[in-house]
């Protein structure tokens, strides 16, 4: 009869294993592109889905980051603004200013939240 109390204390074990997994796998980083001398920067930027972008201008006169698939759009923003958006899907976003259309800038958002990853991942120390 003790196999079975064996098995449920490996299930519990493995459960909580999963829960303590479970944070690092939502883990959020916060991205800052700089708008500077009419240019976005970096660009393209790799980020993991549910992360937040902020983008900060710079630059003496405003601009705007707005997403060409309609995304995220913000107002003009003047010289130190900031504007921030989280990423909530995967996939290739291409922004412009309004202002100046040739500013032109991409994030890239990948699937990093991916519940067994963290297990592919042991002993790496992140
Ligand atoms: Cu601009």
């Amino acid at each position: 009869m003790k196999q079975p109390w064996r098995l449920i204390g490996l299930a519990v074990i493995a459960f909580a294993l999963l829960m303590l997994t479970l944070p690092s796998t939502s883990h959020a980083a916060a991205h800052a592109v700089t708008i500077r001398q009419f240019a976005f920067s970096p660009t393209p930027l790799v980020i993991a889905v549910g992360d937040t972008v902020t983008w900060t201008n710079q630059d003496g006169v405003a601009h705007t980051t707005n997403s060409i698939t309609g995304g995220w759009a913000s107002s003009p923003l003047s010289t130190g603004d900031s504007f921030s958006f989280t990423f909530t899907s995967a996939g290739s976003f291409n922004y412009i200013c309004t202002i100046h259309n040739g500013m032109q800038g991409t994030i890239i958002v990948t699937q990093h939240g991916n519940v067994f990853l963290p297990f592919a991942q042991t002993g790496n120390a992140r």
